[in-house]
């Protein structure tokens, strides 16, 4: 038997699919994990609207994480139908499931996640943002009521945050990879296009630097996106349901939208590694994320 740990014989190569309800750092455990920044993150619910995959190559094993949009509970329109397809399906391909819960809270949208969870696939439950509790022996009564409710192949609290025990994790994730050669080449961080991810960097900006009164239905569309030699000219729109969102995307003077442009530019420029040439409109454009065909439009499978 070949002993050695990074003969092609015994690579591993998998899907983890990260899972949980919204907002409890699935996208930013995996962009930890991966060690660059693909997922979008913000303090708002609904933040990720698509599969996302984050790749790491290592010596003997190559992590294909799959970053899914927070299961939905609450509204039921067609956006979140879409989203909730997305979850139930990136369940079925995963070799190994990340369960996240936050620290110390557990609700009937947690649950939900659960019930969802198919029998014969590894789950690993992860306990995020444990900086958040002061008292780490509380954490044991909580990790064990919820290890009651599924048959948990291990327990990890971490901290996305701080990166706490995120090698940890990745370790005990790493069993649970098949023997597969590598799916990516040993560079690639993601299968989405440079498009993609300037689109999410602009939605991203727009989530965090807009308070609470712009609804979550507000996406962003690529119009342009061209390379001369080392620079890209992109030109992009965000679409929003009505005047009143517009002003506010804009702000006084055109101070928001500079700086929403500013924000995406400088992260395009260190995700791209080169000059970056952004134009932002903001176009009026209502019940997008009502209509089936719509949604398609914009790029929801
Ligand atoms: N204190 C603390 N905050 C965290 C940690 N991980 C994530 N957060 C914060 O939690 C918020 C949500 O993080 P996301 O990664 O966007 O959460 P998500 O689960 O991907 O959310 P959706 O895409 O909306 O489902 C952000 O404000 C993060 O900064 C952590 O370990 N500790
Ligand atoms: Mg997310």
């Amino acid at each position: 038997m070949n002993t050695s740990s990074s003969t092609p014989e015994n690579f591993r190569c998998g899907y983890i699919a990260i899972v949980g309800r919204p907002n409890v750092g699935k996208s930013t455990l995996m962009n930890v994990l991966i060690g660059a920044k693909v997922s979008i993150t913000s303090r708002k619910a609904q933040t990720t609207r698509h599969r996302i995959t984050g790749i790491q190559t290592v010596d003997d094993a190559q992590f294909i994480y799959v970053d899914t949009p927070g299961f939905q509970t609450r509204h039921s329109n067609a956006l979140n139908k879409t989203l909730n397809k997305t979850v139930t399906n990136t369940l079925i391909s995963a070799d190994v499931i990340l369960y996240l819960v936050e620290a110390g809270t557990f609700g009937p949208a947690d649950q939900q996640v659960v019930d969802l969870l198919p029998k014969e696939v590894p789950v690993i439950l992860v306990i995020n943002k444990s900086d958040r509790v002061k008292d780490k022996a509380a954490l044991m009564p909580f990790a064990q009521e919820i290890a009651a409710k599924h048959n948990f192949t291990a327990i990890v609290p971490v901290s996305a945050k701080l990166r706490f025990q995120v090698d940890a994790l990745q370790a005990e994730i790493k069993k649970y990879l098949p023997e597969n050669a590598p799916i990516f080449g040993p560079d690639d961080i993601t299968d989405r296009s440079e498009k993609f991810l300037a689109a999410e960097i602009v939605r991203e900006k727009v989530f965090r630097l807009v308070g609470d009164e712009l609804p979550y239905t507000s996406t962003v569309l690529i119009e342009q996106f061209e390379q001369e030699g080392d620079l890209r000219r992109i030109f992009a729109a965000v679409l929003v349901e009505r005047d009143t969102h517009k002003s506010m995307l804009i702000g006084n003077k055109g101070a928001r939208l500079k700086e929403i442009s500013t924000q995406s530019r400088l992260d395009m420029e260190k995700l791209f590694g080169g000059p970056v040439y952004l134009e932002i409109w903001i176009k009026v454009k209502s019940g997008w994320a009502d209509n089936e065909a719509g949604l398609r439009a914009y790029g929801y499978e």
